[in-house]
C-alpha cells in the first residue's frame, strides 16, 4: 500500500476516547516485547511512529494510528509481562479486553507471536478471545530474522499445530528488522479489513 499520511490519532484508555471515526480497524495483539510496535513501524515506513523499547510494557495504552484517513492501525498493550504489577495487568487485560469486545470498527485482529518460541498459555488464551469474534486467526510470527532460514519452516509448524491452526487460518512469518512478510502481511490486512 501506498501510505501518504500516517499519524497518532490518540492513546486511549477508556471507550470515551476511541477515536469517533467510522472507518476499519485492525488491531495488534500479543505479548509483552514480541515486536507490535515494531512490525508497525515497518509497516508504516516508519522508523518510530510506535514508540517501541528493548524493555517490555512500553505501550501502555491504546494507541491509534490513522492511515491516510481510511483505516486505522490499533497498537495494544502487551500482555504476559512477568514485571508488571497484578493491578496493572488486570488492568490492561480489561482495557484490551473492552476494545476487543465493544468496539464495532474492528475489523481483525492481528496475533503477534515470537517464531523463536513455543506460543505460551496467554497467546492460546487471547487467541481464544480473537477466534470467538472473528472466526478465524491472523497470525504473524515475528522476529523470523533472528531463526536461520533453513529452521523457518519448523518453527512455523510448531507455532501452526501449537495454536490448532487449520486452513481458514493465515500464519506469515514476518521481522520488524528486515522487512520479510511486510508485503504479505499488508495484502492479509487490507482483504480482511475490506479496505481498497
Ligand atoms: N531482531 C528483531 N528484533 C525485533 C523485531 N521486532 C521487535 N524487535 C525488538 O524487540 C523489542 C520489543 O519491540 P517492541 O516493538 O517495542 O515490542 P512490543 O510488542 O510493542 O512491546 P510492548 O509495547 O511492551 O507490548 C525491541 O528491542 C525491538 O527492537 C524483529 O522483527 N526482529
Ligand atoms: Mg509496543
Amino acid at each position: 500500500m501506498n501510505i501518504h499520511n500516517a499519524a497518532l490519532t490518540i492513546s486511549a484508555v477508556s471507550p470515551s476516547q476511541y477515536p469517533k471515526t467510522d472507518f476499519p480497524e485492525i488491531a495488534f495483539a500479543g505479548r509483552s516485547n514480541v515486536g507490535k510496535s515494531s512490525l508497525i513501524n515497518k509497516l508504516l515506513g516508519r522508523k518510530s511512529l510506535a514508540r517501541t523499547s528493548s524493555k517490555p510494557g512500553k505501550t501502555a495504552t491504546i494507541n491509534f494510528y490513522d492511515i491516510d484517513g481510511c483505516l486505522h492501525f490499533v497498537d495494544l498493550p502487551g500482555y504476559g509481562y512477568a514485571q508488571v504489577s497484578k493491578e496493572e495487568k488486570k488492568k490492561w487485560a480489561s482495557m484490551i479486553e473492552t476494545y476487543l469486545n465493544t468496539r464495532e470498527q474492528l475489523k481483525c485482529t492481528a496475533i503477534l507471536v515470537d517464531a523463536r518460541h513455543s506460543p505460551t498459555q496467554d497467546d492460546k488464551t487471547m487467541l481464544g478471545w480473537i477466534r470467538e469474534r472473528q472466526g478465524y486467526a491472523l497470525v504473524l510470527a515475528t522476529k523470523c530474522d533472528k531463526i536461520p532460514k533453513t529452521k523457518l519452516n519448523d518453527h512455523l509448524d510448531e507455532i501452526y499445530y501449537a495454536l490448532n491452526l487449520e486452513d481458514e487460518d493465515i500464519l506469515i512469518p514476518v521481522s520488524g528488522e528486515t522487512g520479510l512478510g511486510i508485503d504479505d502481511a499488508w495484502e492479509a490486512i487490507l482483504e480482511l479489513t475490506g479496505v481498497e
